[in-house]
């Protein structure tokens, strides 16, 4: 049976055309999957896990739970949007919580699964923010804000990196080479895959004069889609508009 990888599916109230696309994926093909990686934005933002209780949110998680109970291995990573996921919500979900990075054995290939926001090197702004914001003190001052405050406050960062990112020349929102093969190199790993850059695609990238795969997922902003990893090729399957 294969591994199923998501990314970057953004899931909010505002796009229920995306959350049906996403319902429809996990009672359907991710139910003939051994294992189901969402590796990272599952959520647009996520202010807490004490917001597991807001309608949207119980049903998407009651959604993960359906399928961990089908006996499908659930595995999730952080975002940049949906850090705070925590405890709580694996708990709810049947999840597994992936460190970034982590590696997998995936049908006898060592595999390197990331979101992909570190290895945009290039976007300096954006590595200094992600330093403060994955910090304790960060964390803990912020959950000890009321929910309403919470909610208040990632809106209007959302406004304000949206505003910051069209500034941006597109080249230093991808990946840097540099620390792909880095990446690779130090985790001794066969295969890359990861989502963020909202560039789906397949990556032939040279390491010790070794060819490795770099994988990208497809996002949900988009029609979404998802790569399927058994044991031949990996297949990079995108929905059709
Ligand atoms: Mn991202």
């Amino acid at each position: 049976m294969p591994a199923l990888f998501i990314s970057d599916l953004h899931l909010s109230e505002e796009r229920p055309a995306a959350n049906e696309r996403f319902i429809d994926f996990l009672e359907g093909k991710a139910r003939s999957a051994q294992a189901l990686y969402i590796l990272g934005d599952l959520f647009e933002y996520w202010i807490g896990d004490d917001d597991l209780g807001a309608p949207f949110n119980a049903v998407m998680a009651g959604m993960l739970r359906a399928l961990s109970q089908q006996g499908v291995a659930l595995y999730l990573m952080h975002g940049n949007r949906d850090f705070l996921m925590g405890e709580r919500f694996c708990a709810a979900t049947g999840a597994t919580l992936l460190r970034d990075p982590s590696v997998h054995d995936i049908h006898g290939v060592k595999t390197l699964l990331v979101h992909g926001d570190t290895l945009c090197t290039d976007d300096h702004d954006y590595q200094a923010w992600r330093r403060t914001a994955r910090s304790p003190e960060w964390q803990r001052e912020f959950l000890a804000r009321p929910r309403a405050e919470r909610r208040r406050l990632i809106l209007g960062l959302r406004e304000k990196s949206k505003a910051v990112i069209e500034a941006k020349p597109a080249d230093i929102m991808d990946v840097n080479a540099a620390a792909v093969a880095d990446a690779l190199r130090l985790h001794g790993a066969e295969r890359l895959v990861h989502g963020h850059t909202h560039r789906p695609g397949q990556h032939r990238v040279e390491v010790d004069g070794r060819v490795r795969g770099r994988w990208v997922l497809p996002d949900w902003y988009g029609a979404g889609g998802y790569l399927e990893i058994g044991a031949g090729e990996p297949r990079l399957v995108k929905f059709k508009q």
